[in-house]
């Protein structure tokens, strides 16, 4: 439940009120049944608080502690080469507060000394060039908002319903706003040589996390990033910098960067084959599959954050990305997929970042089947899971974009099913 700070008393009158009126909203003060939670002194009325030094870094209300990164226990059968979970259906607006972003480590959490860390430019340049983060505190920088999505997010849905949660069925995702050197400059300091058609960028954790970029893109929009939301990176998110590779999988942005090899072919390493590649049902394989495509879901209500309120006025709301761009339009359905409204977008629609979608609705209390389709800049509509399956068989855990449904009971429990 996502409403612990909330006094009993304070719910039993919403309750009154919204039973009262057809119209009432939640808050609308009456007589008859006094809340005393306006009526009465509360202890932090009558005290005073901590002062300017309390908090030299500040932390959330201690009523928002269920407010956290969550790990699947069955997937974390090692802890340093796993994955923790974005807790998307406690979030709202675009972006991503940092304590909270989810993790996926290959080696753990590699802990940098920023002045003993270097970036490497080697291979087919005409200058090999190290750099120190002071050194590349000198080139000019940019500021971008990005999703970044590991292209497992949702992988485990991939043959059925599986896991209870928006957090979990899709919080291998964040959104940060980076600031960091364009690659390009970086690449054009060191020279490419006219054979130099990949990068090969090398993480400096135990996992050397490495692959295989064309140089078209590195040329094109990566950042070589060193700040997340105005602050430095956070250790799990590659602390002192890390690979920025917009609208592609999370694996490429290599965190902890300390090298950059360029080279003339791609290197097939480990994790652009067996890993992160979807086997399709011939037995043939997908190839660099690198974009990721428009995805959308409902974050509430969801599982982890029913409707406890009752019927009457509801808002629906959830999150929309696209690797090819901005999402335009997201249709939201209460019946499975049988009639389709449009929502209402809400905050920045920034290239290759996460938007946010609004649904206000009367709701009668009847069983609700939500979903949520995302169209993206380039005409591209959402798949139904029905169909990525026709397309892609059940093979892989990868790359599953398709549309998330939740059944909401009378009582406004949610849960994770599919219709078909
Ligand atoms: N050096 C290094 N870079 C890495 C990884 C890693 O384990 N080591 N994991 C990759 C994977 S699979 C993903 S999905 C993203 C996750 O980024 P995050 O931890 O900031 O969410 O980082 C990528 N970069
Ligand atoms: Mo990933």
């Amino acid at each position: 439940m996502s409403d612990g700070p909330m006094k009993p008393s304070r719910r039993g009158f919403l309750k009154a009120a919204v039973a009262g009126s057809a119209a009432a909203f939640a808050g609308r003060a009456s007589a008859a049944t006094p809340d005393t939670a306006i009526t009465e002194l509360q202890p932090w009325m009558q005290a005073l608080g901590e002062g300017v030094d309390a908090r030299p870094y500040g932390t959330p209300s201690e009523f928002e502690g269920h407010v956290v990164r969550r790990n699947v226990e069955w997937l974390t059968a090692d802890p340093v080469s796993s994955v923790n979970f974005t807790p998307l259906h406690e979030l709202d607006g675009i972006f991503t507060p940092n304590g909270l972003c989810f993790e996926r480590h290959h080696a753990g959490i590699a802990e940098i000394e920023p002045a003993k860390h270097r970036l490497m430019i080697n291979g087919l340049v005409d200058t090999p060039l190290v750099f120190t983060m002071q050194d590349l505190m000198r080139f000019p920088r940019e500021n971008h908002a990005y999703f970044l999505e590991c292209a497992a997010n949702s992988g485990m849905e991939w043959r059925g319903a599986q896991l209870n949660g928006c957090q979990f069925t899709h919080g291998m995702i964040h959104n940060v706003l980076y600031t960091g050197v364009p690659l390009r400059l970086l690449l054009e300091e060191a020279g490419v040589k006219t054979n130099g058609k990949w990068i090969m960028p090398e993480g400096a954790d135990a996992s050397a996390m490495t692959r295989s970029i064309p140089i078209e893109k590195a040329l094109d929009d990566c950042l070589v990033a060193f700040k997340m939301n105005g602050e430095a990176l956070r250790p799990e998110q590659g602390y002192p910098v890390r690979l920025v590779v917009p609208g592609w999988e999370g694996n490429m942005w290599v965190k902890w960067l300390r090298r950059i090899e360029v080279g003339d072919e791609p290197w097939h390493h480990r994790e652009e084959t067996s890993k992160y590649t979807d086997l399709l049902e011939n037995g043939k394989a997908r190839r660099f599959t690198w974009e990721m495509d428009a995805k959308s879901v409902i974050t509430s209500p969801s599982p982890q954050a029913p409707i406890t309120h009752g019927k009457g006025h509801t808002v629906i709301t959830g999150v929309a990305w696209s690797g090819r761009g901005t999402i335009p339009r997201v249709d939201v359905t209460l019946d499975g997929g049988k009639n389709w409204q449009q929502a209402r977008m809400s905050g920045p629609s920034l290239d290759k970042s996460m938007h946010r979608f609004y649904y206000e609705f009367d709701w009668d209390g009847s069983p609700l089947l939500l979903q949520s389709r995302a169209h993206d800049s380039t005409g591209y509509v959402q798949p139904t899971k029905d169909q990525l399956r026709e397309w892609r068989g059940v093979n892989s855990i990868y790359h599953n974009n398709g549309i998330q449904t939740w059944y909401v009971n009378e009582q406004g429990v949610a849960e994770n099913v599919e219709v078909s």
